[in-house]
């Protein structure tokens, strides 16, 4: 298996093989390190389905010269290679990635959202880090993945079939407006020049909304033979450098970053609602009330600050002040082991945890009888907490003891002497491991 760096120094000279395995890391969740330069023309194509978007995107590419770089996402809303007449169509597929300088990759929507996914966006970054003159993004033309498609697409183009004028009026809202260049597909057939007339009409109208900024281009194609393709690459170049000049090509990119963030969160919380299985047995297991366990959820990214610990002389004094300002309460727990009573405040993902000490020979007795009432420790929840003291170790830190009992999982500290004064926990909760 090679390494990363290995694998970004190949597909930096468009290694297709490459540029696959690191799409694959993206799509399993590995973060690249990958500065994104601003040098590919992203184009995303959107309309209808069936309207032709593969085959014009094909013949595009057939078109654009050898010495270009030019790479198709397709966003397929099932599984890849088994949706779209175009995926399955295997010789067209195999004349274009014959071809060195045409990488394809055909991408499954999947998840709670529809749409452009973070694997996308990934994918993008690789693209253009690999030097792709031209990457073609194909989208279902509906609902989120239009939205979403103005934050990464450079430019849009929107392909309208042949259609009769009440039905291009019922195109009108979500796929209208997003636009720069609108293509009546399929114009090799004969409802291609009202479908032109009625759409010209509309651009106009739209224009009138939306102010001279939009001055979107209106053309016919047909993909399938080839009319007009060599114009819409014109303008498409055209266009291409017009964003170069103006610095509307760099400053696309802080979208593509929001977008990014925005669904790599989703991400995250798709893993959350898969971790949310071992949740849910726990719950009925009883060893998780619901909330707790709903809480859960949101801080499946580790590790994560668990509690802020306090050591206080009497417990219920303690609790009470905070019930008083509104906050849940756990009732006492004994932990023998750490020789305390303790009580959790809920306070959104994290908690604070107030300590009494069961008799004076215990740590917190001496903490308190040395150093008064105060925070005690930081307490980080670890995914794997024999994971994680080999870490500690490898840093040079020294762990006070063997991992133990605590009051929600098995718990080991970070002597403060190793850490800069802050006795740090270290958490694993049961309940997920077990
Ligand atoms: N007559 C004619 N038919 C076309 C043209 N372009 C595509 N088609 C046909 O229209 C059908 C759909 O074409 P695709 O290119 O798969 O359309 P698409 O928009 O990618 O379809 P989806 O990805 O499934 O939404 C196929 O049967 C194509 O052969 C064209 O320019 N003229
Ligand atoms: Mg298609």
């Amino acid at each position: 298996m090679m390494n990363i760096n290995e694998l970004l120094e190949r597909a930096r000279n468009w290694d297709k093989l490459a540029i696959a395995k690191l799409i694959t890391m993206a799509e399993e969740g590995v973060e690249l390190p990958i500065q994104v330069v601003r040098r590919s023309h992203v184009i995303g194509i959107t309309g209808p389905p069936g309207s032709g978007k593969s085959t014009l995107i094909y013949t595009m590419a057939r078109k654009i010269p050898q010495d270009r770089k030019v790479a198709i996402l397709t966003i397929d809303p099932s599984s890849p290679f088994t949706g779209g007449s175009f995926m399955g169509n295997r010789i067209r597929m195999q004349e274009l990635t014959s071809r060195s300088n045409i990488y394809i990759r055909s991408m499954a929507t999947r998840g709670i959202r529809g749409g452009l996914n973070y694997a996308t966006i990934a994918a993008i970054n690789i693209l253009e880090y690999a030097g792709a003159d031209y990457i073609f993004l194909e989208t279902v033309g509906a609902g989120q993945s239009d939205t979403d498609v103005k934050y990464v697409a450079d430019t849009i183009l929107v392909l309208v079939p042949p259609l009769s004028g009440d039905e291009i009026q019922a195109l009108k809202s979500g796929l209208m407006e997003i636009g720069d260049i609108y293509v009546v597909s399929k114009s090799d057939n004969q409802a291609s020049e009202s479908t032109y007339r009625d759409l010209m009409a509309m651009v106009d109208m739209m224009k009138e909304i939306k102010g001279d900024e939009w001055r979107p281009v209106v053309l016919k194609v047909s993909g399938l033979y080839g009319y007009g393709v060599d114009e819409l690459l014109r303008v498409i170049d055209g266009r291409f450098m017009e964003l170069m000049k103006s610095g509307k090509l760099d400053s696309a990119l802080v979208g593509r970053r929001v977008l990014e963030m925005r669904l790599y969160a989703y991400d995250l919380l798709e893993k959350g609602l898969n971790e949310m299985k071992d949740l849910e047995r726990d719950v009925a297991s009883g060893k998780l009330s619901p909330q707790d366990a709903a809480r859960r959820l949101f801080s499946f990214s580790k590790p994560r600050l668990d509690h802020v610990a306090v050591a206080v002389k009497n417990i219920d004094d303690a609790a009470r002040k905070f019930k008083d300002l509104g906050f849940r309460v756990s009732d006492p727990i004994i932990v023998e082991e750490q020789g305390v009573k303790v009580v959790m405040v809920y306070l959104g993902n994290t908690k604070i945890e107030l300590l009494e000490p069961l008799g004076p020979e215990t740590t917190v007795a001496k903490f308190i009888e040395k150093r008064g009432e105060g925070i005690h420790h930081i307490a980080l929840e670890v995914g794997n907490i024999n994971e994680f003291i080999e870490k500690v170790k490898g840093a040079g830190l020294t762990i006070t003891g063997e991992p133990s009992r605590g009051a929600e999982g098995i718990v080991t500290f970070i002597h403060p002497k190793s850490l800069n004064g802050v006795l740090l926990e270290l958490v694993q909760h049961l309940s997920l491991n077990e």
